[in-house]
């Protein structure tokens, strides 16, 4: 009896050891029970029916993880840990992340839906000839504001956000490149900037802005705003563009000092488990009428020549969203400032954070 007790255990012991081995193994290669891939993208940046409709043409199970900044997302990867097959970084951080071997040259003859991609957003400086990345959305850094909460107010410049009519009125995107910008900005320095004194000058004059910031928040800066919970925010143009949507009393401005234009790309880390999906996946979201569909849902403006057919004329003929080379060429891109001095920026920011506790 004994012994059949133990001939029990031990096949027991035996096959559980087998599943768990094999659970473990199939996880690394980015397997679970079938194909996987797993997607990194900002919040509120895909509209899920086309995650669905991407896993029923291709049976592969996408599993999707979300951030709310380039320097998070960094982090995250930087620490390991996640198999990430495609992830969505801004310009800047691409370019970090290319020089820091963190990416897989793109396969070009997997993305046939390349073509639709206006040549206006293709072979940027951040990534010459789109070796590691692909355009995803683009958008500009502005004010987004409520001028019957600011009794019929109209704003145009970053100098307004320190007027004191604006006392604890202002929401900014909780971001330290677009934050420590402002600073920069108003100052009349250049985003790029890498002048200590004049990155400490920045950070002054945003401790002044402290009295009208009502809060630094993430994705949720568009239900408050939506919801008059605050009249005015610093914003990217698209989640501008889904607000307003929400409530046209809303209006967004480029300001007149410049800004920051910028651009999410798609790309592959070396962390990629399922490069072929991957390939699969931004292919996928390349086509013109997938990428319309994503740009309706998510309000960001498409770098998709052909996506644009599919959309009304009130989305893409609005130049407060869709501004001509005429401006966008007047405004800043970030540049990669290289790791200590993007460390920097990060500094200030959580210092000027500090200051408001
Ligand atoms: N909720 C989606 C936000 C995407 C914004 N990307 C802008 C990056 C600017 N560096």
């Amino acid at each position: 009896m004994k012994k059949v007790v133990q001939m029990f255990v031990t096949v027991f012991v035996v096959a559980f050891l087998l599943i768990y081995v094999t659970a473990r193994f199939n996880t690394f290669r980015g397997y679970s029970g079938g194909e996987t891939l797993t997607v990194y993208n900002w919040g509120d940046y895909v509209d899920p029916d086309l995650i669905t409709a991407f896993e029923e043409e291709t049976g592969i199970k996408v599993i999707y993880e979300t951030f709310e900044s380039n320097e998070a997302m960094l982090t995250k990867i930087a620490h390991g840990g996640n198999a990430f097959d495609v992830v969505v970084p801004s310009d800047y951080a691409i370019n970090k992340m290319k020089e820091q071997g963190m990416l897989i040259p793109l396969d070009h003859s997997l993305l046939p839906n390349l073509q639709y991609t206006d040549q206006r957003f293709l072979d940027l400086p951040f990534d010459e000839g789109n070796q590691y990345s692909v355009p995803y959305f683009w958008g500009t850094l502005g004010i987004i504001y409520n001028s019957e909460m600011l009794d019929g107010r109209h704003l145009t410049s970053w100098h307004d956000l320190w007027d004191e009519s604006l006392r604890n009125k202002v929401l900014l995107v909780d971001s330290a490149r677009e934050v420590i910008g402002i600073g920069l900005d108003s100052l009349g320095y250049s985003l790029n900037d890498t002048n200590p004194e004049h990155l400490h000058q920045a950070q002054r004059k945003l401790f002044d802005l402290v009295p009208n910031v009502k809060a630094i928040v993430g994705d949720e800066i568009k239900m408050l705003l939506a919801n008059e919970e605050a009249a005015v925010g610093l914003v990217w143009s698209g989640d501008a563009a889904l607000i307003i949507d929400e409530n046209p009393k809303l209006d967004y401005i480029i300001p007149v000092e410049g800004t920051n234009v910028w651009f999410d790309n798609m790309v592959i880390p070396t962390t990629a488990r399922n490069i072929e999906g991957a390939h699969m996946f931004i292919n996928f979201m390349l086509d013109p009428e997938n990428a319309a569909q994503n740009t309706e849902y998510v309000g960001y403006s498409t770098p998709n020549r052909a996506a644009l057919e599919y959309l009304p004329e009130e989305i893409t003929g609005d130049q407060r969203f869709y501004p001509g080379p005429e401006i966008t060429d007047k405004l800043e891109l970030y540049e990669n400032l290289g790791r200590r001095m993007l460390a920097y920026y990060n500094e200030l920011f959580l210092e000027f954070k500090m200051h408001r506790k």
